[in-house]
């Protein structure tokens, strides 16, 4: 298989992990969209990574479809519950975490624009997403629905936002006060699948 992307995008490196955490071997290709002359739209017509090409040539796209792909293959460990409600709940919460990742993304893109043209509101938007996302999150680890020690796609989905604010240094203060979210996102630091994963120095 090959996965086409960069570690510098936190829902590529959420799909690198949960591939290293299957034992599932893959070509990294490093592309990225806004380096001039990528071939992502290759791979993926909305032109966004991470995309997977499977061995037979099928492509697949936007991170959570590739997560339940590779959940179809059904190599351990399973990283979604069996029971299809308990399973959504997991999935709602990866995509909690994405939307983090969503509003990371928004908030870099717009302070890369000349001060001028940035928007004070758009900004404030992004990062009200973010304190309520990260309220939300500190809640689910408090009251035991996330666990530190369970791995599953939202455990892993929420330390690879965590890890992409404190790289781009987008709400940089989201550790205070939120003592349960920062010991779950720490333990899963410590796995040999996110340090192979670290976005290369910005
Ligand atoms: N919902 C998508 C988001 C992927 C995404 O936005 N990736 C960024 C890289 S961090 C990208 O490719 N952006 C290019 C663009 O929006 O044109 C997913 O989960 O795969």
């Amino acid at each position: 298989m090959k996965l086409v992307g960069s570690y510098t995008s936190p829902y590529v490196r959420k799909i690198s992990i949960v591939m290293l955490e299957k034992g599932i071997t893959f070509e990294f290709v490093n592309d990225m969209p806004y380096e001039a002359q990528n071939k992502v739209t290759q791979y993926n017509p909305l032109g966004k990574v991470p995309a997977l090409v499977t061995d037979d040539g099928e492509v697949w796209f936007d991170s959570p479809i590739i997560v339940q792909y590779l959940e179809l293959l059904d190599i351990a460990p399973a990283l979604l519950p069996r029971e299809p409600l308990a399973s959504l709940k997991i999935r709602q919460i990866e995509a909690l975490a994405d939307g983090i990742m969503d509003a990371g993304l928004v908030s870099v893109r717009e302070q890369a624009r000349p001060p001028a043209q940035q928007s004070e509101t758009e900004l404030l938007r992004q990062r009200e997403k973010i304190t309520r996302s990260l309220d939300a999150l500190e809640k689910y680890v408090a009251d035991g629905t996330l666990n530190a020690n369970e791995l599953n796609i939202a455990t892993i989905a929420v330390a690879c936002a965590m890890s992409y604010l404190n790289f781009r240094r987008v709400s940089p203060g989201w550790c205070v006060d939120r003592p349960n979210l920062v010991k779950l996102v720490e333990t899963l630091f410590q796995r040999e699948s996110f340090a192979r994963t670290e976005p290369p120095a910005a």
